[in-house]
């Protein structure tokens, strides 16, 4: 399985995100296998900025995993993500989670993502589309989830639908 993540908390939130995984698709970079629903979550690591809406989706894709990175980074900046703070407001963030049973720690690129664990925001999303499937040291999405201390309200804010490849609100 390969997962990505989409967060956003500037403008537009549920719009940046569906924007960008349909970009990805639109550039040939992937392939959406299954979305999660839009959760809206506390902010994590800076709370003095607005709640996110996150999601995940499966994709599949031709791409080796920097390349996947580099469409990722590329659909950010399409959508006007402008880096400021680590961890600040940021209308569009699109992180790899999991790419197969890869391990991979290269300056740019650390699979499977080094804080998929510690994060309801992706844990939950991520346990709506792959519940079973070990991500993490042979444990499943739904036993990280099980195992959370994080105590950032994460709720569900609305269904995605997939159609014809494309993502569309529910
Ligand atoms: N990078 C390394 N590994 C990966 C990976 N697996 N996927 C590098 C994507 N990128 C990866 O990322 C910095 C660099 O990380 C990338 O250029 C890539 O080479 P960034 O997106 O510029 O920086 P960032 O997102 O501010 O930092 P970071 O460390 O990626 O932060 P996180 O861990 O993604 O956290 N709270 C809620 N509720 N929801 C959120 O979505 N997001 C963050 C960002 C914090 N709090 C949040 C949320
Ligand atoms: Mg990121």
């Amino acid at each position: 399985m390969i997962a990505i993540a989409f967060g956003s908390n500037l403008g537009d939130r549920a719009g940046n995100i569906i924007a960008g995984a349909n970009q990805l698709v639109a550039d040939g970079a992937v392939k959406l296998l299954a979305i999660s629903s839009l959760y809206e979550t506390e902010p994590v690591g800076c709370k003095d900025q607005p709640d996110f809406l996150n999601a995940t989706a499966i994709i599949a894709t031709e791409l080796p995993p920097l390349a996947l990175l580099d469409a990722c980074l590329a659909v950010e900046k399409q959508l006007g993500r402008v880096r400021t703070l680590r961890w600040g407001p940021r209308v569009l963030d699109i992180d790899i989670l999991v790419y197969h049973d890869l391990q991979m720690n290269d300056e740019r690129l650390t699979l499977p993502h080094p804080r998929l664990p510690e994060r309801g925001f992706v844990l939950a999303p991520l346990a709506e589309i792959a519940p079973n499937t070990p991500v993490w040291q042979g444990l499943t999405v739904l036993e990280l989830l099980t195992a959370l201390q994080d105590d950032c309200a994460v709720r569900l804010h609305r269904k995605l639908l997939l159609q014809g490849g494309e993502i569309k609100l529910g």
